[in-house]
């Protein structure tokens, strides 16, 4: 059986906060005491927007007290109706959000060598109610953007990227949140870049605005009456202040996440029956998460063995996406994973080694040792 986190003390784990300086973010904090405004879009709601928007390098943004709100929130102020391309191979989040809605998520297989949704396989799954995909740029790996935008034209849907995994990128030199209709980010405590909780979702069309803001506020779009039928999303002061801090440390932070990143292709490359993520062209990466896929025949053991000999020395890699999302007990008879078999099969074969700045090189060798240990070479 698989180890469960018990305790953080003496583990490496998967990954680790990233955290300003204490005093930076008391310092941060200090008019948040004097002017007793603790929520409903204050003053640090409103400047940690204008940084993000200048950031990103995106038109608009909107903040979300959290990147699973963000999706739900993103389809709800579009009026989605029917169904929602998507892949299975993310984290749940993606699918309950579509279902939240009253959607019905139709699921497209995904791309063996970046793990996103196989935009050749697209027309294959496009149904007379379908109203917008749903891909996801997992990993911090780029969707191919510029096959879905052509699909999607063609057939009058939405795009909304969940873009959970990708704070920080660029694609051909421009802000990934700009592209897709709408683009939903985490800023959750486990992401390269977070607000304790948080998320947010640029989006492209200006009408889009006045919607979101109110969707996430109760559906209030006038002081007294709610012209929409919202929920309450919002990020409170505190969140926007840590977004503050972390924004001025994010590009040292994906700097170091690197150096890293660039070990564990050194010492893992090349080796018979692990198969590691390839860098994507015209991408500027963040290095989010390092994942690597075993290949049992050739490598010699199996994932969760892999797992198993890591959990034993205290390192505590994760099996994320598994099971696929079609997979998941909740929606047991509703979808058949084996229509996916690229996913169902990543999803058993993958595993995401620690990653986050700190992470030394000495314990980056020790994970390493122990994997290559397992090798039959
Ligand atoms: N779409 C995608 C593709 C996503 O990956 C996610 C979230 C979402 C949407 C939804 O966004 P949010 O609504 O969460 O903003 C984690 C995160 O909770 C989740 O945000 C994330 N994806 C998912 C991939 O991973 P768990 O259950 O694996 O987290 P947990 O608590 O086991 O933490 C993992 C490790 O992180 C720990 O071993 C140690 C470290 N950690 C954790 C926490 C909570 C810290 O260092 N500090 C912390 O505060 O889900």
């Amino acid at each position: 059986m698989i180890t469960e986190v018990t305790s953080v003390e003496d583990k490496i784990l998967v990954t680790r906060s990233s955290m300003p300086d204490m005093d930076e973010y008391m310092d941060e904090i200090r008019s948040i005491w004097d002017l007793r405004w603790l929520t409903n879009m204050g003053p640090k709601h409103e400047e940690f927007k204008k940084e993000l928007t200048k950031y990103l390098g995106v038109d608009n943004v909107e903040l979300l007290v959290n990147g699973h709100l963000a999706l739900e929130m993103t389809m709800q102020a579009m009026g989605l109706k029917g169904d929602v391309i998507t892949t299975p191979f993310t984290f749940v989040s993606t699918t309950h959000a579509i279902v939240r809605c009253g959607l019905n998520p139709v699921f497209c297989d995904i791309d063996p060598w970046d793990y996103t949704i196989n935009a050749d396989k697209l027309e294959s799954v496009l149904t007379r109610d379908t109203c917008a995909v749903m891909p996801v740029h997992v990993y911090g790996n780029i969707c191919n953007i510029e096959a879905i935008d052509d699909f999607a034209k063609k057939h009058g849907l939405k795009v909304i990227y969940d873009a959970a995994h990708t704070f920080g990128e660029t694609y051909k030199g421009k802000g990934i949140g700009s592209f897709g209709d709408a683009s939903c980010f985490s800023f959750h405590a486990t992401k390269v870049f977070h607000t304790i909780e948080g998320g947010c979702v640029c989006y492209r069309d200006d009408s889009l605005k006045d919607a979101l803001y109110a969707v996430k506020d109760f559906g209030f779009n006038d002081p007294e009456d709610a012209g929409y039928i919202g929920g309450n999303a919002k990020m409170n002061e505190f969140c926007a202040a840590m977004g503050l801090c972390n924004l001025r440390h994010v590009d040292d932070d994906i700097a170091k996440r690197r150096v890293v990143y660039e070990r564990y292709n050194e010492r893992l490359d090349g080796i018979k029956g692990i198969g590691l993520n390839d860098p994507q062209a015209d991408v500027k990466s963040n290095y989010a998460y390092y994942p690597v896929v075993f290949d049992p025949g050739i490598f010699g053991a199996d994932r969760d063995t892999v797992l198993e000999k890591l959990n034993e020395n205290g390192i505590m890699a994760r099996r994320y996406f598994y099971p696929a999302t079609n997979a998941m007990s909740c929606y047991k008879g509703m979808f058949d994973p084996d229509e996916t078999p690229v996913a169902k099969m990543m999803s058993e074969r993958v595993l995401t080694l620690p990653i986050y700045p700190d992470l030394d090189t000495v314990t980056v060798d020790r994970i390493c040792d122990v994997i290559i240990g397992l090798s039959k070479e």
